[in-house]
This record gives C-alpha cells, sequence and structure tokens, in this order.
C-alpha cells in the first residue's frame, strides 16, 4: 500500500519472529538496540547487524521505535550535554545506515501505562484497559506517593482503598510490576527507583519540562537534519497528567507547542491514533492535519471509553476513533508530497497494539502485553482493506505507487 505497512519487533528474543511477521503482510518491522542501555551511543556495527538480519528476513527496517531519550536529558540535569552529544552521534549512524525515522518520547518516568495487561472483553478476547480507580490504588497505597489523595476525587480515593484493601499480596505484587516494570530496555525497575525518580520532577512543572524538550530539539535536530533522519515524538499514553508528572505531548495545543519549538522539518510527529484518543476532546483528524507535512510515523489504533472515564483498547475498526477518517487523512497527505516530488512522502505505519485472540490465547510462551500476533495481524489486514478501499474508490491513480518499486 502507499504506507509503509510495519509490524513491532522487539528484537531476536520477541517471541513473534520475523518470519511470522512477514506472512502478516507486513514489508517493515519497527525495532530498537534494546541490548544498548539508554543514553549510549549506537554504533554503525550495531545498528547494520540488525539492519542485515532484518533484510536477511526479506523484511526492511521501516522506523527506529525508540532511539530512547535519557531521564538526564528530560530533567536537564547531570550530563546532558554528553548525552546531547551521543544522541547525536547515534543519529548520525543510523543515518549512514539509511534509516530515518527515529521515534522518541517526552514522557517522564514511566513510559506508556495500563491498570489491567489482560481485560477480558465479552468475546473472550484479552485487551489493555486503564482504570482511573485502580491507578489511584497503585498511587496512593502501593507507590503511597506523598499527596497522591489530592489529585483524585474524594470518591475515587474512597473506591480505591476498597480495592486495594480486597488485593491479595500476590496481586498487588504483580499489578506493581504490571505498571513499572514492562519497558523493554529497561527492565528490572522498582518501586524505590520510581520514587528516585520522581523526586527528581520536584521542581519541574510542565513549562520546565517543555523547556528541556525545546533544549533538547534545538541540540539534535541539525545533526538529524544533516544526517537525513526525522525525529518523531510519540504521545503521552494516558494523554493526561499523572504521579504528579507534567505530560506536555497530549493535545492539540501541545501539537502546535512542539512545531515552534524548532523549524527543522526533523522535528517531527509518531501520531498515534490510540494515545491521543485516551482524551475525549482530541478530534484526531484535525490534530493529524495540523501537523501532517512533520509526519513520519502512524500509530494506527482506537480506544473505547467507559462511563467512568476510563479505557480500553479496542479493535482497531473500532471505539472512538474515526479510522476512515484518519487513514484518507494519511492518504492524502502522501499524494501531497508525491505531488510536491518529495523523496520521504511515504508514511511508516504500524497497527498499534492488539487484542489477544484465538490461538494466542493458548499460547504457553508469554505474549509481550499488547504485541499478540494474531490480534495485530488482524488489525493489519483490516488497516490495509481499508487503505486499499479508499486508494481505489477516491485516489486510482496512485495505486502505482503501491508496493516497494515506487
Ligand atoms: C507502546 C508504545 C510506546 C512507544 C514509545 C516510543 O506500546 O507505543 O512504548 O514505543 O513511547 O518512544
Amino acid at each position: 500500500m502507499l504506507m509503509e505497512e510495519s509490524f513491532r519487533w522487539f528484537g531476536p528474543n520477541d517471541p513473534v519472529s520475523l518470519q511470522t511477521i512477514r506472512q502478516t503482510g507486513a514489508t517493515g518491522v519497527v525495532t530498537s538496540l534494546h541490548q544498548i542501555p539508554y543514553g549510549e551511543v549506537w554504533t554503525v556495527k550495531d545498528i547494520m547487524e540488525r539492519k542485515e538480519m532484518i533484510e536477511r528476513a526479506g523484511l526492511t527496517w521501516s522506523a527506529v521505535e525508540s532511539l530512547p531519550v535519557h531521564e538526564n536529558i528530560k530533567t536537564k540535569t547531570g550530563n546532558y550535554e554528553e548525552l546531547y552529544e551521543n544522541y547525536r552521534i547515534s543519529l548520525r549512524n543510523l543515518g549512514k545506515c539509511g534509516l530515518s525515522v527515529i521515534t522518541y518520547n517526552f514522557m517522564p518516568v514511566l513510559d506508556w501505562v495500563r491498570t489491567d495487561l489482560n481485560y477480558e472483553l465479552p468475546d473472550g478476547s484479552r485487551t489493555l484497559f486503564f482504570n482511573r480507580t485502580k491507578f489511584a490504588a497503585f498511587d496512593i497505597f502501593i507507590l503511597q506517593r506523598k499527596n497522591a489523595e489530592a489529585d483524585f476525587a474524594p470518591e475515587i480515593v474512597e473506591r480505591a482503598k476498597k480495592l486495594f484493601e480486597s488485593m491479595s499480596r500476590e496481586e498487588a505484587k504483580q499489578f506493581e510490576l504490571d505498571i513499572v516494570d514492562n519497558f523493554p530496555g529497561f527492565k528490572g525497575v522498582t518501586l524505590d527507583d520510581v520514587r528516585a525518580m520522581l523526586s527528581r520532577y520536584d521542581k519541574i512543572g510542565r513549562a520546565e519540562l517543555k523547556a528541556n524538550h525545546k533544549a533538547f530539539l534545538n541540540s539534535v535536530c541539525p545533526a538529524a537534519e544533516e544526517a537525513g533522519c526525522r525525529l518523531v515524538i510519540h504521545p503521552d499514553d494516558p494523554p493526561f497528567p499523572m504521579l504528579g508528572l507534567p505530560r506536555i505531548f497530549s493535545t492539540a495545543q501541545d501539537v502546535t507547542e512542539l512545531l515552534a519549538m524548532d523549524d527543522s522539518p526533523a522535528n517531527g510527529v509518531c501520531f498515534c491514533t490510540g494515545s491521543f484518543s485516551g482524551r475525549a476532546e482530541n478530534d484526531l483528524v484535525p490534530m493529524f492535519k495540523s501537523c501532517a507535512d512533520r509526519v513520519g510515523f502512524v500509530h494506527l489504533r482506537s480506544t473505547e471509553h467507559t462511563p467512568e472515564g476510563n479505557f480500553y483498547e479496542a479493535n482497531h475498526l473500532e471505539g472512538v476513533v474515526d479510522m476512515y477518517g484518519m487513514v484518507k487523512a494519511v492518504i492524502e497527505e502522501q499524494i501531497r508530497r508525491i505531488e510536491a516530488g518529495r523523496k520521504d512522502w511515504r508514511i511508516v505505519m504500524r497497527p498499534d497494539h492488539g487484542h489477544v485472540i484465538a490461538n494466542d490465547l493458548d499460547a504457553t510462551a508469554p505474549i509481550t502485553p499488547g504485541y499478540s500476533a494474531l490480534g495485530r495481524l488482524k488489525g493489519l489486514a483490516e488497516l490495509r482493506g481499508l487503505e486499499y478501499g479508499i486508494l481505489h474508490a477516491l485516489y486510482p491513480k496512485y495505486l502505482k505507487y503501491c508496493g516497494k518499486q515506487a
């Protein structure tokens, strides 16, 4: 299709193999060098080794997800200047190896957060769920963050207390791990680590975090531009402040402010519909259009909201996201670029997350939360069908650009 359809792959230890990924119909994989600690340089040798592994399987490495941003950069403390330099070197090395779409996020302390990794839907499939009350139980009673109660309505605090008291020790432990120790390349995080990391943000509010983000962008974008790379920021997930920490890439206003932080075309966006849709007032198609020119990567997924203000990950074509409108807008942006003669017209896409369905429900090997083979395969198949249908019906002239030869 026009978009570079990709699957996330966590590297050689991923239970979903490159061969399986190829069979899903994806042509690309997005991955990271998870073995390299945050902040260290990615060498050409390490990058090439991974790239060749992917290409031997008949796929391309279509985007880096992610080149992680160290906490010292987010807090602008300690050796942050050295870390900027390492980031620039990694970008140059990635550029030399032909990688041009580089994902990162600027979420303090934790990356994405869910409270249930195995929430069962009426059809027996399993999905990821974010429950505010359960999160309050974590924040107030498990993490025991100072003044955490003040961040929740009294009735939520009350319900959270009851919920926490009803959990067995084992359940509470598993719940804790699901929240804090769930990120590839960042394993073994404990509650004390989280507390120590949180304390570094005591004096960092929204304005300070935005300023640190801007300083980072201004220092690395010139190198990215020279290297032919585009940095694309992943939205906050969920898109609202948590653990007393600011979140700065959650709303339409944040998108506008991001673009103003650095004019470089290297300052780009990874438009994740699932993350942005966690906030009911986010109107995704206009938000996408407001930054379309800078989008290098889209994550397509939807959410469904419950009356209590919680949300779970819905089937890709269901839930609150106007997926038809989104895919149409992504197609139109690519057409606009083709007409402008831009070489970087193709946008990388991955079906973001997927439910645990069918045979995966009986799998004995652990499934990375959100990254089942069959649920994502289903999502990809639906999204490709949608893209093909839109192209055929509205823009048949551009069908010739589908496929690698374009
Ligand atoms: C979750 C992902 C995120 C994303 C990072 C990018 O499934 O979408 O973890 O990869 O935030 O830096």
